[in-house]
């Protein structure tokens, strides 16, 4: 019999340890190592099962035990500690061995690596691995990019490991270079977004119509079944319904309204400001959670500002079927953007993405899991401008966009901020205008910058002097 190991993974925090079981249990001898050897040592004694998992207890000793070509997989704390891993493991691989980065790496940071390993004939895969630990465990989904025969390595275990749907596992070859990481990068975007869109939806239902936590979560159990079934939606009726073992209060009433980020929101962003792709919905989730960690000075300006939460509207069937319209066209105008930004960083980049593989392998395993992919595929095999803008979705999206600004106008006129539902809007309707002020925009640079504009009625480029004299 063959014991050396098919695959060896890097760091046993909770993900690095329940992919490990993931992969154990499909069948595949896996070898584990971890920086602190206690980590491994109360891995081994509390949680295998009689799994085909081999501890080591140096690196020299770990990539004994993989059988040729080596299939390495770090599962650390993106930064400096994947640089130190690979450092450390170069003089001890060999030609033809594979490293995976399966961490939230920045997809820059993985090209780098990319170089670094190919200049030693190494094979790299940045990997993103989305569905947090319970998805590690039990079938994440996985969005690997990089050299290609490094994926051919271990394509089998990472399939059998990932979320299964009715059209596949949920991991799939994306491109080259650090492809894999910009996809997980635009995944965590769109998830901001869809985050911060319920949240808003919750805050009109508690604020403006003062429902309870679990009347919303009745509602949000009831979406689930519905055009916005997702993960999220799913998860957040769930957390509504959970009470305060000591207080016996909703648990979500005690908590403080003051989000944290690790960054892959705001790298969204930040690319897609560099590609010159608009993505104001999720910017405003980004902005959303920055501006909701200034706790302090918020509780003294909303008392500088006499702000009353008196709840005037009475709720009914007609309110929540266009709250959950608004979801529904904030969800569309996340994945718009999202799958934008990635077309535009398919050509740019040169990553050839598959965007419709891209919707098939979120539909199972990962955070943004949701009915409405299906039909994200369908509108992407299109090829449309924009997936709202598809056959699939105009209609729905239409009629959607007038429950929304009902929606957006109460929450304006009750002071109730909904940076993400407005964003949608202002994203759709400036979508669809044939016109927009820019013209005055470029009067403007012209009037103080010389920077000349364009007209509508003749072609060439044009400077006025807009006051007085120049010189
Ligand atoms: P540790 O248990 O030794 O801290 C998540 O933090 C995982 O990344 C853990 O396995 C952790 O190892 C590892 N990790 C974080 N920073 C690291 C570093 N600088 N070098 C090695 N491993 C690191």
């Amino acid at each position: 019999m063959n014991t050396m190991c098919d695959i060896g993974i890097i760091g046993m925090a909770v993900m690095g340890q329940n992919l490990a079981l993931n992969i154990a249990r499909k069948g595949f001898r896996v070898a584990v190592f971890n920086r602190t050897q206690e980590r491994t040592r109360e891995f081994v004694n509390t949680r295998l099962q009689g799994e085909p998992i081999v501890p080591t207890h140096s690196l020299e000793e770990f990539v004994s035990v993989l059988g040729k070509p080596r299939r390495i997989m770090l599962m650390v704390k993106a930064g400096q500690a994947v640089d130190e891993f690979m450092e450390a493991l170069f003089p001890l691989l060999e030609p033809g061995d594979l490293i995976i980065d399966g961490g939230n790496s920045f997809f820059q940071d993985t090209e780098r690596r990319l170089q670094e390993a190919e200049k030693r004939g190494l094979l790299f895969l940045g990997t993103g691995v989305s569905g947090g630990e319970y998805g590690a465990l039990h079938g994440p989904s996985i969005m690997p990019g990089g050299h290609r025969e490094g994926y051919e390595l271990v394509s089998e275990i990472l399939e059998r490991a990932a979320a299964q749907v009715e059209d596949g596992p949920c991991c799939s070859y994306l491109g080259p270079g650090g492809s894999g990481h910009f996809v997980k990068m635009v995944h965590n975007g769109i998830e901001y977004a869809m985050m911060e869109a319920i949240a808003e939806i919750y805050d009109i239902l508690r604020k403006i119509y003062g429902l309870s936590s679990s009347a919303i979560q009745s509602i949000f159990e009831e979406w689930n079944e519905s055009d916005v079934a997702s993960y999220l939606v799913e998860i957040t009726g769930k957390i509504l319904g959970v009470e305060d073992p000591e207080t016996k209060k909703p648990l979500v009433d005690l908590i403080l309204d003051a989000a944290e980020q690790k960054g892959t929101g705001k790298w969204t962003s930040q690319v897609a400001f560099d590609l010159g792709v608009p993505t104001p919905v999720i910017n405003q989730a980004v902005i959303a959670r920055s501006l909701s960690s200034f706790k302090e000075k918020r509780v003294l300006l909303s008392q500088i500002w006499g702000r009353k939460n008196d709840t005037a509207l009475c709720f009914d069937s007609k309110a929540k079927d266009a709250l959950r319209q608004t979801l529904f066209l904030s969800m569309v105008a996340a994945f718009s953007e999202g799958f934008h930004l990635l077309q535009v960083a398919s050509e740019e980049l040169q990553y050839n993405l598959n965007l419709v593989d891209i919707a098939r392998i979120w539909k199972g395993g990962c955070i943004l899991r949701a009915r409405m992919l299906s039909s994200i595929q369908k509108a992407l095999a299109e090829n449309p401008l924009l997936i709202f803008a598809a056959s699939e979705f105009t209609q729905k999206v239409k009629e959607s966009t007038k429950y929304a600004r009902q929606i957006v106008k109460t929450a304006l006129e009750f002071a109730t901020p909904v940076p993400v539902l407005s964003a949608t809007l202002a994203y759709i309707d400036s979508w669809t205008s044939a016109s927009l002020p820019a013209n005055l925009l470029q009067a403007q640079r012209d009037f103080f910058g010389a920077h000349t504009y364009k007209r509508i009625d003749r072609p060439g480029t044009f400077h006025t002097v807009w006051e007085g004299e120049t010189e």
